[in-house]
């Protein structure tokens, strides 16, 4: 059937009123809320900065005493659409031969683009991406079949070869460098002005580094949908109902303006049912694209779109013939790629995504980026852990004072040393699987990331391109306040990567210390990363079994129910 909205993985206490069959909003939580009145947790980041600046909204008309009035506006405009309407009416006539003319030369300049991933074709660069055959493209050519052509870089794409073709400031370094960042944003620039609806994805595993924080300088004053991808990959037992909460909290601070939340997998499907049908709702006669930085999944998110769609729409069966290449590199889709999706009208656009230059893949040599990507469900790490095959005196002392003065290394990426924390404090890791945890006493940490890296502690993998890694130069000193010990203080998020939860007094490591605790104190962290990798300190998301226990709803003011975008998936 087509669109069958699947059950939802709603609580088995969801109270939901279901305003569409595939929508099921929810205002309220959908269990009791715990309102605890303890204060809320104050972190203070020492020097994080941020390097995203503010977002230039341009101020309307202020309503001063010269200013016109809205009739008077109106009128202004009224009487000006009147006389454009008699000029262009005795023009029209001339004009009409030259607009046919203009056409005809515009559209022989347009350049045939690689249906995958919207690299204009050619045949002259073979390792370029773009790149067919001679032969091919002129037989293509001849028989007007250029839109079902997929360049070289794409076959290879598609048959699992990892090939980036991004390099510069936000691309990645090692590979070669065909297109720039930089150019690649421009090719959205035009956005702001046109009538459009944007889907704005953002990865839930890297949420702060892949927010597009400047969406806005894209967007216009057009709508936006905000969808989370990958929400398969978080821990088993995560209640989506905490994180779909979390997410429009984080949003809300972000100051912004989006319809609605949709929590989405384009691997399991979940969510994209109540996208499709908000889209539908929202376009309006709208072209709808899809934003977002590299390597979020908008190309997958597209295809699992049209899969739904085709159900009942044949012109979006019709285009899953020529979809839109998706890759775990960034940079894969090159170009805007034009997708006819909707049976009622309106084009669906892929965009090449946005680089940053301070997510972890920016800095990695182009060879390492799969491992940068998670494969499966993501599963905690945590340290203190019983299971560590650690030397006898490391154990004993971490039993008697906790993590304090050890250093973790996450892979050769991030190294955290751990000042100042409880016996019982817990730091638990949530990121792809490839990147292996060390743990070391701080004193010898320096000696020996200089000896591992590019051997036991990777990216970067092997000796070659460890010589021409510029190293962890970026220092961070965290001062992290809790006031309960009840859940976790904070998630530390490293840009590109995934997140640290750190939780002040872990549950499973209380019976090992019985004495009493200060419900509220300070954790020290030190953080070094690459240096344009931006730190991200945010309130902890609410995954696995025990998220639901913790987490606490906001409670709301009437304004703010009413305003706050919804969540669904
Ligand atoms: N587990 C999981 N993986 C996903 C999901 N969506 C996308 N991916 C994976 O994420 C990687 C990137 O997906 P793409 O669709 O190519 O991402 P993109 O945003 O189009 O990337 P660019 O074209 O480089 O900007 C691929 O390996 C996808 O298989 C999802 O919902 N779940
Ligand atoms: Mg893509």
């Amino acid at each position: 059937m087509a669109l069958a909205p699947k059950p939802l993985t709603l609580s088995p206490f969801s109270s939901f009123t279901t305003t569409h069959p595939f929508l099921n909003p929810n205002p309220k939580p959908v269990f009791p809320i715990s309102h605890s009145h303890k204060p809320l947790t104050l972190i203070i980041c020492k020097s994080t900065q941020t390097n995203s600046p503010e977002v230039s909204i341009p101020e309307p008309d202020g309503p001063g005493p010269s200013a016109p009035t809205r009739g008077e506006l109106f009128l202004q405009r009224h009487q000006s659409s009147a006389a454009a309407a008699t000029v262009l009416a005795e023009i029209k006539k001339k004009k009409k031969n030259i607009d046919n003319k203009a056409v005809k030369a515009a559209s022989a300049l347009i350049v045939p683009s690689c249906y995958g991933c919207g690299a204009p074709l050619h045949t002259s660069e073979s390792d370029a991406p773009g790149y067919v055959e001679p032969d091919t493209y002129s037989l293509k050519k001849k028989h007007k079949q250029l839109k079902t052509v997929l360049c070289g870089r794409c076959k290879l794409l598609s048959h699992g070869r990892m090939i980036t073709a991004v390099g510069g400031n936000g691309g990645y370094s090692g590979g070669k460098q065909f297109v720039t960042a930089e150019e690649l944003r421009n090719k959205l620039s035009h956005l702001r002005h046109d009538k459009a609806l944007i889907v704005k994805l953002v990865d839930i595993v890297d949420f702060n580094g892949s927010f597009l924080a400047r969406i806005r300088d894209l967007a216009g004053a057009n709508p936006i949908i905000l969808v989370i991808t990958k929400v398969d990959l978080l821990p088993k037992g995560t209640d989506f109902n905490c994180v779909g909460d979390w997410v429009v909290e984080a949003t809300v601070k972000k100051k912004l303006n989006v319809l609605s939340v949709h929590l989405t997998s384009s691997k399991s499907l979940v969510g994209i049912a109540g996208v499709i049908s908000e889209i539908q709702r929202e376009k309006k006669g709208r072209d709808v694209y899809i934003l977002g930085s590299a390597n979020v999944g908008k190309s997958a998110f597209i295809n699992s779109l049209l899969k739904m769609l085709s159900y009942k729409d044949p012109v979006a069966a019709a285009a899953r013939r020529y979809k839109p290449i998706q890759s775990a590199v960034p940079g894969t889709t090159l170009g805007p790629i034009q997708i006819e999706a909707f049976l009622s009208g309106g084009k669906l656009y892929d965009t090449p995504g946005v680089h940053l230059h301070h997510r972890q893949a920016a800095v990695v040599n182009s060879d390492d980026l799969p491992a940068l990507a998670p494969q499966s469900r993501l599963r905690g790490q945590s340290f203190p852990n019983p299971n560590l095959n650690l030397d006898s005196l490391f154990a004993e002392q971490i039993r008697s004072n906790g993590l304090n003065g050890f250093s973790i290394f996450w892979g050769g990426l991030v190294r955290i040393d751990i000042i100042k924390v409880l016996p019982q404090t817990c730091l638990t890791f949530y990121g792809p699987k490839a990147l292996q945890l060390h743990l070391v006493p701080t004193e010898k940490a320096y000696e020996f990331y200089q000896k591992e890296v590019g051997i036991l502690l990777t990216p970067p993998t092997g000796k070659q391109k460890a010589d021409s890694w510029t190293g962890l130069e970026a220092t961070r000193e965290l001062q992290l306040k809790y006031h309960d010990t009840e859940r976790p203080a904070c998630d530390v998020a490293i840009s590109g990567l995934g997140w640290i939860s750190v939780e002040p007094f872990s549950r499973s490591l209380k019976s090992s210390e019985p004495s009493a605790v200060n419900d509220s104190g300070e954790i020290a962290l030190v953080i070094h990363v690459p240096k344009p990798v931006e730190i991200f300190v945010r309130p902890p998301l609410p995954v696995g079994s025990g998220g639901a226990e913790w987490y606490q709803y906001r409670d709301l003011t009437e304004m703010e129910q009413e305003v706050r975008p919804k969540w669904y998936f």
